[in-house]
């Protein structure tokens, strides 16, 4: 087999990057580990940036986005039993929108099946070649037989296990990292919100988030201990503690029922340096984590590709490397800035087992700040909405 673009992983940013090369006519095909309903199985991101629902219309996938989506122009912000809303539209002129990753991910999935353009599911053991020359390959095996594609770069969108950080040089890599003591148990349920907006509560026994996916279906989390197993909590457990974390009136219009998904997931921030070897390119997750407290996951993954797709796009259109050799500087700029409001958000709102009284008024004088200071608000405002390309 041979393509321009070989793009390792059916993820958002693998998928996306596929639409905006497809839509400037350059061709790529997609290998993904895993089967194709088994990366729609996976419950992730809800909130989208300007950024990258305007990404998605320039690919022409947002229909359902725009029919299903919800607009949201503010969230409420809890700490202590005390609420205050961050209204977006007023300090940003920008709003956010609700829409579930696997809807996306749906979305992208059915847009490149349309095109005709190629993804092999269950893919197995691939493995990349060659990138630091002109030449690149990528090998695998599917159904017992050895498979082999010849291209002339590689998009590592296969997240943060995934084999294309794996394969930089030795030595080549710089890697930053915070992993954090807690991670977060998410709940999705078929129960009406219990706000219009998310509410994100700091609270002593720990941060909780309240979500949605629709006006019928519910996305829930608590912080939990990075140790905890989902073996652990009941339905009726985590609706307890739920409620025990937010103000009384939240608490009051919490509807329960059956959860349909509950996993943990860790906690951490990383970034890798660079993102780029050879012709050898990283985006997503694959270069980067964040903490979901700040919404950017999914979001950095979007301008990620914007990056690079620009890039890709422009070295077949002009036979130029410009954008290629200014991939990663141009990427990391973005990817530092969420990296920093996603920690700050965190460290703002989440218990840590060790902070000491002083760190504990720090946050409480951090809240308060933020109901006092319209700057402060519009500062936290306009990293939510997504900092400019
Ligand atoms: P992804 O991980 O989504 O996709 C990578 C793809 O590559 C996967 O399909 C994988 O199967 C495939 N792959 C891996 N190794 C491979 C190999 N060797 N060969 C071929 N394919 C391979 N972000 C938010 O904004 N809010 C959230 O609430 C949130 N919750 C999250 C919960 C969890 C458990 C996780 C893991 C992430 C969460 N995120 C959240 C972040 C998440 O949304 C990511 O930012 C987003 O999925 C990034 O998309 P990709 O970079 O495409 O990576
Ligand atoms: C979600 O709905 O899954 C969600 C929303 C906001 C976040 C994290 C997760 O910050």
């Amino acid at each position: 087999m041979r393509t321009q673009v070989a793009i390792i992983g059916s993820g958002p940013a693998g998928l996306l990057l596929g639409q905006l090369l497809h839509r400037a006519g350059v061709e790529s095909v997609i290998l993904e580990r895993r089967s194709k309903d088994y990366v729609l199985s996976r419950i992730r991101a809800g909130v989208l940036e300007q950024g990258t629902t305007d990404l998605l219309s320039k690919v022409g996938v947002d229909a359902r986005l725009k029919a299903e989506g919800l607009p949201h122009e503010g969230f409420a912000i809890g700490f202590a039993n005390r609420r205050q809303r961050i209204d977006l539209k007023d300090l940003t002129g920008q709003c956010v929108t609700v829409y579930g990753q696997t809807e996306v991910t749906r979305d992208l999935m059915a847009a490149r099946e349309a095109a005709g353009l190629t993804t092999v599911y269950e893919a197995e053991g691939v493995s990349l070649d060659a990138f630091d020359g002109a030449s690149p390959r990528v090998h695998w095996t599917k159904d017992g037989r050895a498979h082999d594609l010849a291209c002339d770069f590689i998009a590592g969108c296969d997240g943060f296990h995934g084999v294309s950080r794996a394969s930089a040089p030795a030595g080549a890599l710089e890697t930053f990292e915070r992993v954090y003591p807690f991670g977060w148990l998410g709940v999705l349920a078929d129960v009406p919100p219990c706000s219009h907006e998310l509410i994100y509560a700091g609270h002593d026994r720990g941060f909780a988030l309240c979500s949605m996916r629709s006006p019928t279906r519910s996305r829930y989390y608590i912080q939990c201990g990075s140790d905890e197993r989902v073996e652990n909590w009941s339905d009726d457990r985590f609706w307890d503690e739920l409620r025990h974390r937010l103000d009384p009136d939240a608490a009051a219009n919490v509807v329960t029922g059956p959860s349909i998904e509950k996993s943990i997931a860790p906690l951490r921030s990383f970034v890798a340096e660079p993102l780029r070897f050879g012709r050898l390119f990283l985006a997503g997750d694959a270069a980067h984590i964040v903490p979901p407290t700040g919404a950017k996951g999914l979001n950095l993954a979007a301008s990620d590709v914007h990056y690079l797709s620009e890039a890709l796009i422009e070295r077949y259109a002009d036979r130029s490397e410009a954008g290629l050799d200014a991939y990663s500087g141009r990427a990391l700029a973005r990817i530092w800035k969420s990296e920093r409001f996603s920690w700050w958000m965190t460290s703002l709102l989440h218990r840590f087992a060790d902070q000491n009284a002083f760190e504990r008024r720090m946050q409480e004088a951090e809240f308060i700040y933020l109901e006092e200071s319209r700057a402060a608000r519009t500062s936290l405002a306009e990293n939510y909405v997504g900092l400019p390309y």
